[in-house]
């Protein structure tokens, strides 16, 4: 997958809505910069104050996300990073939090942004994680995504004008 053909999305009139974001914590340099993407998104977007919590490793963030989906939040940025080593624990891990973030929005109606990043290096995952230098900046886009969806969801629950 590439991040050639991303769509330029514009959002608009969503500094109202109820924003968290939870994060894991390997692999602190590349975690370092989704958090920083995802929260100058937030700021762009005028979402100023965004609840930010932690958690161990990217299997921790379904259990997560599904208690703040439950919260009246609007949306969920999920941010992670999974590095392949030489075990096939990567892919249990990675299937594990896919289906799990997949899971808690489908079955919740709250957009979960998905920025959980799976690489087979830390040289792929520096060059996604928005710091200088990145060639993509996967945090501030797991957050656009999110709030586009939210925006969208939130045109279709008032009457229509
Ligand atoms: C155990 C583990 C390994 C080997 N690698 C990663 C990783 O690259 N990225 C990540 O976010 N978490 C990793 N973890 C930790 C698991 O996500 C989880 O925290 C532990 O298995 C404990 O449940």
């Amino acid at each position: 997958m590439s991040g050639k053909g991303a769509p330029e999305l514009s959002v608009k009139n969503c500094g109202d809505l109820r924003v968290a974001v939870v994060a894991a914590q390997w692999h602190q340099q590349v975690m370092d910069g989704l958090v920083d993407g995802a929260l100058r998104a937030l700021h762009e977007l005028g979402i100023d104050e965004p609840t930010l919590l932690r958690v161990p490793g990217s299997f921790e963030l379904p259990v997560v996300a599904k208690v703040l989906a439950g919260r009246g939040y609007d949306a969920v940025v999920a941010l992670g990073v999974v590095i392949r080593g030489g075990t096939p624990h990567f892919d249990y891990v990675c299937q594990g939090v896919t289906a799990g973030l997949t899971q808690v929005s489908v079955d919740t109606g709250v957009p979960i942004g998905f920025g959980v990043l799976t690489c087979d290096t830390e040289a792929q995952a520096l060059d996604r994680a928005g710091l200088p230098g990145s060639a993509e900046d996967k945090g501030h886009e797991a957050v656009t995504a999110a709030i586009a969806t939210a925006a969208t969801l939130r045109s279709v629950s008032e009457p229509w004008r």
